[in-house]
């Protein structure tokens, strides 16, 4: 539980998909959330590295990408959508207290509007474009762009506990956010950061769902950037 492979609950989710992104394929924002609950769900499984299917893209995901979510009936996708359809059905996942609730769901454009790209950029020039020279001479800006959210995000951030005080959906975005500077030590000079990140990966429904999100995922396999 909550996998099920009678669930009428679909996540959608990849398999063989290289190193650097194993363990941080965004079904599992999905699965996390379905786990905290109780929720049982089934996935459909495409390949990481070939393109989605035309009918994927036209019936699920206009952008090819995952996750997407089928449940009672309704499809949706983008995880941030898909977490606030979860939280509206649950309270465990999305506080109905007015300031809670507010904060819940600023924290969640947050996770994915502005912290969400200073990671990207840095995911960008670290592993997508690798190769290409001008990302030596990019990469300190934006370093120092991260920095920047990172140093507000820690000011901001309760010493233990959750952005909005109850744990919610924003922290599943948030914790999920935060895992993607991995392959650096950026984080290690935000003690709160740090913790807040780990206290989220001990909850054992996140556990959970990274345990069947791998099972899913098949081995890492090897990625060659194009040179
Ligand atoms: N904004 C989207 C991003 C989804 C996304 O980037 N998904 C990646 C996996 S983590 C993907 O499907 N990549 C394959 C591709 O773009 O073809 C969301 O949060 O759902």
């Amino acid at each position: 539980m909550p996998m099920d492979p009678k669930a009428d609950t679909v996540v959608v989710a990849l398999k063989d998909v290289p190193a650097f992104a194993h363990g941080l394929v965004r079904d599992l924002r999905v699965r996390w959330a379905l786990e905290e609950i109780g929720r049982p769900y089934r996935t459909e499984i495409y390949e990481g590295m070939k393109p989605r299917p035309d009918s994927y893209r036209s019936e699920w995901q206009p952008f090819g990408q995952v996750p997407a979510l089928e449940q009672g009936g309704v499809r949706l996708f983008e995880s941030g959508a898909i977490l606030l359809h979860l939280g509206e059905q649950d309270e465990r996942l999305l506080p109905r207290e007015p300031q809670a609730r507010a904060d819940a769901h600023s924290w969640l454009i947050a996770a994915l509007n502005t912290v969400e790209p200073a990671v990207m950029d840095l995911q960008w020039v670290d592993v997508f474009r690798a190769r290409e020279g001008w990302t030596k001479e990019a990469r300190p800006g934006f370093v120092d762009f991260l920095n920047v959210r990172l140093r507000h995000l820690e000011d901001a951030m309760p010493p233990d506990g959750w952005l909005a005080g109850p744990f919610s959906i924003a922290d599943i975005l948030m914790v999920t956010v935060l895992r993607e500077v991995r392959h650096t030590d950026i984080l290690s000079a935000y003690p709160k950061l740090t913790a807040y990140k780990q206290r989220g990966e001990a909850r054992p429904a996140f556990v959970q769902a990274l345990a069947d999100q791998t099972a899913d995922l098949g081995a890492p396999i090897p990625f060659e950037m194009p040179a």
